[in-house]
């Protein structure tokens, strides 16, 4: 598909409407805009014209707004036409632009493809980009209130914020690069560690803050794991305070997952149960140990329901070899209504009884706890995991520099470092994005944004 070339289409949602926009975005619009409305649009001017197909049949009645590049939206120049928003109307239109506009190349939009225009224009970086369409996606007020404000820079500024500091000291670094280590002075040392301890610091407030945001706007997987019969579906239905499973006395009661989704202080908790962990010959209940072993792999948190009575039979053990290292294991003792007194042994993990409730409470703390989430983050951005692993990488080269001045400084090493750690933070922004990872982000989008 060609580039650069006049893109246009419909800009509002698909269906009937009070109105539609037609947006078409290129270098250079004069002619098609003579040849659709025969004359010459004043920019940022609102103008009510007619709109007239090639067998001089009028299409409709249009307002018109010409913005003229580079002040406009993608950087070039853009006409928005806003017609009556029925479907075959707008079809019309964009039928009637490509038409008119076969000399200068116009052709439909791709997914993305003006704001893309607009980020590849310097308009705006990635993460406004991004932020652009999570406003159009959200679901809460709270989430397009962090795109709003992340679309206006709010996350830019900070990144831009580190990634100047990283700059200055790499000039620093690089200045003295030339010369023997001895020449560098105990000052100028001091001077490289401290600037290198505040970047580390701000990466990791930028990362923790990252953290958060994205446990807020995804949620988070909870899997109840352990021994048949240990009370994990009677878990799951007092966490949901509601009869989601099955629940008996009978041990190989759950065999297929069944998932509840709860709220603790805002965070969704999506709760999966699985069927009990143990030899089973049975076809079904082997079926459903396996699907447990699957959920167990993608939970952000495993849940280890062990009956106090009755202890856990190594299936732990198995657990925890199967699990990658992000994931969290919290240990359940259950059914402390069955016991007599608090046993010592329950130390490592929490005493609860889904019969009663005790324990539940402390629970969904230790839940929160365990993701690090913080409940008071007023500063909320609109993230995703692309950008909070570039920082953790750039987090990560910054700690090999620091290591790298505990006793000789290597210059060389902490350059490098430094550059490297520039780049991941330049990947979210989209100074040093790749041409595929461009793509992926964009076709992500809806046509006409
Ligand atoms: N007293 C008491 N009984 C409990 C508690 N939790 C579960 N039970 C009982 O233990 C038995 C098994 O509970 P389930 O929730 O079905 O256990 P499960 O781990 O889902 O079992 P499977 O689905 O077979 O793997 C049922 O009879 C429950 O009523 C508890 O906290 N206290
Ligand atoms: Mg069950």
């Amino acid at each position: 598909m060609l580039k650069n070339v006049p893109i246009v289409a419909i800009a509002t949602a698909h269906g009937s409407g009070g109105i539609g926009i037609i947006r078409i975005s290129g270098k250079e619009l004069l002619p098609l805009m003579l040849s659709l409305f025969k004359k010459e649009i004043k920019e940022r001017t609102v103008n009510y014209l007619t709109l007239i197909d090639n067998d001089q049949e009028i299409i409709d009645n249009v307002i018109v707004i010409f913005f003229k590049a580079p002040r406009s939206f993608t950087g070039e120049d853009v006409i928005e036409i806003q017609c009556h928003g029925g479907m075959v109307t707008q079809h019309q239109i964009l039928d009637i632009c490509i038409l008119k506009g076969k000399d200068i190349g116009v052709r439909l939009a791709n997914p993305g493809e003006f704001t893309k225009r607009s980020f590849l224009n310097g308009k705006i970086d990635l993460i406004q980009a991004e932020a652009i369409s999570d406003l159009i996606n959200s679901s809460s007020i709270a989430a397009a209130r962090s795109s709003i404000k992340t679309m206006s820079g709010s996350l830019s500024l900070v990144i831009n914020d580190i990634s100047n500091e990283i700059i200055n000291l790499r000039v620093l670094l690089e200045a003295n690069l030339d010369f023997p280590e001895e020449d560098i002075t105990d000052l100028q040392k001091k001077d490289i560690y401290v600037s290198l301890v505040s970047i580390k610091s701000k990466l990791s407030k930028l990362k923790s803050k990252i953290k958060n945001n994205l446990i807020l706007k995804n949620g988070i997987n909870i899997v109840l794991t352990g021994r048949p019969n240990s009370g994990k579906s009677s878990l799951l239905n007092a966490l949901s305070e509601e009869e989601i499973a099955i629940v008996t006395p009978l041990a190989g009661t759950t065999r297929d997952k069944v998932s509840n989704a709860i709220y603790i202080k805002g965070v969704m908790v999506n709760i999966i149960d699985t069927a009990g962990i143990r030899h089973s010959n049975n076809l079904i209940e082997k079926k459903g140990i396996e699907k447990s072993w699957e959920a167990i792999e993608n939970a952000d948190i495993v849940l280890h329901v062990i009956d106090s009575n009755t202890g856990d039979d190594n299936t732990e053990y198995y657990i925890n070899k199967k699990i990658s290292k992000k994931t969290n294991v919290i240990k359940i003792y259950n059914k402390s209504d069955l016991l007599y007194k608090k046993n010592h042994d329950y130390y490592d993990g929490i005493l609860v009884s889904s019969k009663s409730g005790a324990g539940l409470d402390f629970l969904k703390k230790e839940i929160l706890k365990k993701i690090e989430y913080k409940t008071s983050d007023e500063d909320a951005f609109s993230t995703r995991e692309r950008h909070f692993h570039a920082v953790q990488e750039a987090l990560e080269h910054i700690e090999i520099a620091i290591s790298y001045t505990q006793e000789n400084l290597f210059l060389d090493i902490l350059a490098e470092e430094l550059r490297l750690s520039h780049c991941n933070l330049c990947e979210i922004t989209g100074q040093f994005t790749s041409e595929d990872m461009l793509e992926k982000i964009f076709s992500s989008f809806c046509i006409g944004k």
